[in-house]
């Protein structure tokens, strides 16, 4: 029998800090919402849940924690969300999603000593996203924006460790955007593809997340 209600998109977008996530993941959300589309705005790390609040205490300097155990909490912030996010999916709302477990992964295995695939353990079986579009900018574009404020890891140094490890996903529906263009014609860029990917998955199960 098919379903009356065809799914939305998981769509994740990812990127060094300054690399324009943010702006864009807004204005994609009100994109497709003009288009008539049901479209959500979630973003990780959510700061304003229990588990959210800890992490941004962390990320403020206000509390220390353990590499490992720090880590556990960002992937635990994601599964704090995993039922809504299937729930919203299945409602036919696609999301568009600013950081994900790909975030996860590349910041705490730009610490000393902490191994990749260990980083990875925790995000298996989360949502898998249909689309994750990686937000790249080169180092020299990266130190223009460099505005950093005072949160952890925003420096380039660490910047530049976090983007190498985000070579290191190769899979097909992992792909990188030249982010150093102007704001509007990025955001027609990032909408083509993701209205692409909502027709493509429209009929198709949500799968598990497997690194
Ligand atoms: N961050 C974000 C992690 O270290 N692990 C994660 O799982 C996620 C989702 O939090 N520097 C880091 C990346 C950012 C910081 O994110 C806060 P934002 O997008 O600036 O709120």
């Amino acid at each position: 029998m098919t379903k009356s209600i065809m799914r939305g998109a998981l769509i994740v977008l990812e990127g060094c800090d300054r690399s324009g996530k943010t702006t864009q993941s807004t204005k994609l959300v009100e994109a497709l919402n003009k288009l008539n589309i049901p479209a959500k705005k979630i973003s990780f790390p959510d700061r304003s849940t229990p588990i959210g609040s800890i992490i941004n205490d962390y990320l403020s300097r206000k509390i220390e924690l353990p590499d490992r155990s720090v880590h556990l909490l960002f992937s635990a912030n994601r599964w704090e969300l995993e039922s809504e996010i299937r729930k919203q999916i299945e409602a036919g709302v696609t999301l568009i999603v600013d950081r994900y477990s790909y975030s996860g992964v590349v910041f705490t295995s730009a610490k000393q000593c902490i191994d990749f695939k260990w980083c990875c353990g925790p995000e298996n079986g989360l949502p898998k996203p249909d689309l994750v579009m990686f937000l790249k900018l080169s180092s020299e574009e990266m130190a223009k924006r460099s505005g950093f404020g005072d949160e952890r890891y925003e420096n380039v140094e660490f910047q530049n460790k976090v983007d190498k490890n985000y070579d290191r996903f190769t899979n097909e529906n992992f792909i990188q955007i030249n982010a150093a263009q102007d704001i509007s014609t990025l955001t027609n860029n990032l909408l083509n593809k993701v209205l692409t990917t909502i027709d493509f998955v429209k009929n198709k199960e949500l799968d598990e997340l497997v690194f």
